[in-house]
């Protein structure tokens, strides 16, 4: 586990730092998020340490308001009992109601909901809309299970989780494993139980039952949009670049989707077992055929164009990150580029890298890239596209209304441009430079302390 930058000079910061690590210490990925967040934000506690010692600001930021933990069982094909773990971490609620998406992975754990629900907290603070930190999910693995199969679990988990949950209350949506079609059958079950049309207790919902248009697209067009302001800012065109996209889920697809429209050419997607790569760029329509048609193996990109090539990963290094590329979107998981990898995309002459999926980068691979003139577009300011629209759906939800897919669309790229001025501005308040992993932290740190100081100690 890596440890803190020994520089830090505010003692109450330093003593906070290291009581999260011993009380937390077998919860790596969220001690992970809790380093990356809290030793960016020395300057602004400087300012007013004596405040945030007095209320305990820092201590109760870091603890959670409420985690809610319990048993999903449900029937298989073969009539056979399984039980999953599920979760909701109702992180901060200082903002707005908790939003944040549901994951269904096999790796799902205590640490890694409390990491991304901590990192909720920020990244919907950045959007400037009423959301606050939340998020769920569970260890079950949706690969290989029938539909069938699908629908009884989310039936199951949503018989708990609906107890916890409400449009005023908590907001939860996509991520991991959780697309359109779970979320349809979670809102179905809602909807039983409750026996009222609350569409706005889940967003990333179905056009025809309350859904917004361009929430599908928004994460991925949100990252692109945030890294054309960011590459903008620095005298950089995206035309004519080439990109790698790790991943090719919901996120990945509308990464590149957005990329290709603004003259990128992807040169390789991947999945968890390994990447494709063509040198003419990616075909996307076929991407979209394997993964949201037929849920299928990014290798078989093959059988419709034979001239790309499938590399399967076989190191510490996902084989996506040998190739070469200008700008760099990791849109898969956490942690997928290691210190190993940033060395290599240091090396490779990497301009860019955009962070659409949440903690891709380790602390120690981000902290690299930053000091070697990377420019870095942070997750939780990156890819908050998504949970952004996802306001909007609500907001749609509540007047009854539908807006037009360029209506929704302008106002993601109007929230990303405000995001990126935000992390801009930080950094040029705080002597920063580029390193607007610092700048996001600081600007979203602002408002929610602010939030939280004054509504008294709770
Ligand atoms: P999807 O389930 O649609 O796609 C996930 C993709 O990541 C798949 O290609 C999957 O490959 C790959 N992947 C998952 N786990 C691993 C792993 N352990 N190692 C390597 N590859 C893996 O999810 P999303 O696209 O929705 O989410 C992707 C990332 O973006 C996540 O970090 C999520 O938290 C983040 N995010 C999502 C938002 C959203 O609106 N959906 C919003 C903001 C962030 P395989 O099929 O082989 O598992
Ligand atoms: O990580 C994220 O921001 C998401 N998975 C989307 C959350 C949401 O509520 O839309």
């Amino acid at each position: 586990m890596s440890t803190y930058v020994e520089s830090i000079k505010s003692e109450y910061l330093k003593n906070v730092i290291d009581n999260a690590i011993e009380k937390n210490i077998n919860e790596k990925e969220f001690i992970q998020a809790l380093q990356e967040v809290l030793t960016t934000l020395e300057p602004v506690i400087l300012q007013n340490e004596d405040t945030y010692k007095k209320y305990a600001l820092l201590e109760r930021l870091i603890e959670p308001e409420r985690i809610i933990s319990f048993r999903v069982p449900w029937l298989d094909d073969n009539g056979k009992v399984q039980v999953n773990k599920g979760y909701r971490v109702q992180f901060n609620g200082s903002i707005g109601p908790y939003k944040g998406g549901l994951r269904f992975n096999p790796t799902v754990n205590q640490s890694i909901m409390k990491f991304l629900a901590f990192e909720q907290i920020f990244k919907n603070a950045l959007t400037g809309l009423p959301i606050g930190g939340g998020k769920g999910g569970s260890d079950f693995d949706p690969k290989d299970k029938s539909d069938m199969e699908i629908m009884r679990f989310c039936q199951s988990f949503m018989t708990e989780l609906q107890r916890h949950i409400g449009q005023d209350v908590d907001v939860p949506a996509g991520d991991i494993g959780v697309g359109a079609r779970e979320i349809g059958y979670l809102f179905g079950q809602f909807r039983k139980i409750r026996n009222a049309y609350e569409a706005g207790v889940l967003t990333g919902k179905g056009l025809s039952y309350g859904g917004s248009l361009a929430r599908k697209e928004a994460t991925g067009y949100g990252l692109m949009y945030f890294m054309k302001e960011m590459l903008k800012a620095n005298n950089i065109d995206t035309n004519g670049k080439t990109a790698i996209i790790s991943g090719s889920g919901n996120v990945a697809i509308y990464t590149c989707e957005k990329a290709k429209q603004m003259g990128i050419k992807v040169l390789a997607m991947s999945d968890s077992n390994g990447c494709i790569y063509n040198e003419n760029g990616i075909d996307l329509d076929y991407i979209k055929e394997i993964k949201e048609v037929r849920r299928s193996r990014i290798k078989d990109y093959l059988n419709y164009n034979p001239i790309a090539k499938y590399f399967e990963n076989s190191s510490e290094i996902p084989a996506i990150y040998n190739i070469k590329a200008d700008i760099v979107l990791p849109c898969a998981t956490q942690n997928d580029i290691n210190l190993e990898t940033a060395k290599l995309l240091v090396s490779n002459g990497t301009i860019a890298v955009g962070e659409g999926a949440n903690m891709p980068c380790t602390n120690e691979a981000i902290n690299y890239l930053i000091e070697n003139k990377v420019l870095v577009a942070p997750g939780k300011a990156a890819n908050a596209g998504g949970v952004a629209t996802s306001a909007l759906e609500m907001s749609q939800n509540s007047m009854r209304t539908s807006w037009s897919f360029e209506e929704t669309d302008k106002k993601l790229e109007n929230i990303m441009i405000n995001i990126f001025n935000q992390c801009q501005n930080a950094c040029r308040e705080y002597n920063l430079g580029t390193n607007y992993l610092a700048g996001a932290n600081i600007a979203a740190f602002k408002k929610v302390s602010e939030a939280m100081l004054a509504q008294g100690i709770i």
